[in-house]
């Protein structure tokens, strides 16, 4: 990690500025909070910034509770870490505030990442811009504490779908282990991140579990909600993020899709495939994603996009086969 310039950076200010993402996730949020805590035990003083609201099931998080989502007037050269950002548009209505700010130093580990920043330290080998965060707090001479290692060890078990994920290293391993020293309990973070849902998100799953159908002998299978669904159960449209899952997670399932229809004339389409190449579909579709998690949204009528979905995925796998999981 080319850290050496950011630790000189760090001497040359005493205030910093902590940017992460819209829409954030438990790496975003854990990372940012870590870096904060690390620089604020150096002395400095920090704020930490997130274009949006942060999730109810990060707020376990020392600290998530502080986290601004406006940008105060008239701040002078502050310095601002951009975490766990592609590009900057990952900043959404605080783009142009973090560019009018001062130096920007972009900690990332996205292969996508467009080394936007004045500081670059972009590792796409770490599995969360939480490792990176780690390695740095080590080369700059910080302490970790309790609370840190909490966020960090958070932020890595988000983003490895608790360790396991594709990117699980044995270098994830390694710094997990370190940061367990710190008398972290990790049955409360993996129930808190993976098991803990509200009342509203099951309620709302055993009705999408009710729409479950099948075609192809099974080898694909979907799911459809709509927006009544959601209103009936007092839930909000982010609660559908893991129901695809279930239908990926079925045996002899090689592609699940979720359909959301969002009562404006247009459907969300979830794809999820441990087999096939999914983003593939979606790119069809006019969407985008990963090989194995992609989606797309599609204008008009509820059936007709079911069935225009359902018939394009027959034809491609009709064309490319199932092949085994690993
Ligand atoms: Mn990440």
């Amino acid at each position: 990690v080319k850290s050496a310039s950011t630790c000189s950076l760090l001497n040359r200010y005493d205030q910093f500025y902590i940017f992460t993402h819209v829409r954030p996730d438990g790496d975003a949020i854990g990372s940012s909070l870590a870096w904060g805590r690390a620089l604020r035990l150096a002395g400095k003083s920090v704020q930490i910034f997130c274009p949006g609201v942060i999730p109810d099931k990060y707020l376990f998080l020392p600290r998530a509770g502080e986290i601004r989502d406006r940008v105060p007037d008239g701040n002078g050269a502050v310095p601002a870490f951009v975490l766990d950002c592609s590009d900057l548009n990952r900043l959404d209505y605080m783009k142009e505030k973090v560019q009018e700010l001062g130096e920007i130093v972009n900690i990332d580990h996205h292969v996508t990442n467009e080394n936007f920043g004045d500081y670059n330290i972009v590792d796409t080998s770490s599995s969360a811009t939480a490792e990176i965060i780690y390695d740095l707090i080590g080369e700059c001479g910080f302490k970790l504490d309790r609370e840190i290692s909490l966020c960090l060890y958070a932020a890595i078990s988000s983003d490895t779908g608790s360790f396991k994920y594709e990117n699980t290293t044995p270098r994830t391993m390694r710094i997990a282990g370190n940061l367990l020293e710190y008398n972290l309990n990790p049955s409360v973070v993996s129930r808190k991140l993976f098991d803990e849902y509200p009342l509203s998100t099951i309620m709302l799953l055993r009705d999408a579990l009710a729409t479950l159908r099948f075609e192809e002998e099974q080898k694909i299978a979907w799911m459809s909600v709509t927006a009544e669904m959601i209103a009936v159960n007092g839930a909000r449209p982010e609660e559908l993020e893991s129901f695809v899952n279930y239908v990926r997670n079925i045996e002899g399932v090689a592609v699940g899709i979720l359909f959301y229809h969002t009562g404006n004339g247009e459907t969300k389409v979830g794809l999820r495939s441990n087999t096939v190449d999914v983003a593939a579909i979606a790119w069809e579709l006019g969407g985008g994603g990963h090989p194995r998690a992609s989606g797309c949204t599609i204008s008009g009528d509820a059936s007709t996009v079911e069935k225009k979905v359902i018939d394009l995925i027959k034809v491609f796998i009709s064309e490319n086969g199932t092949p085994a999981v690993e």
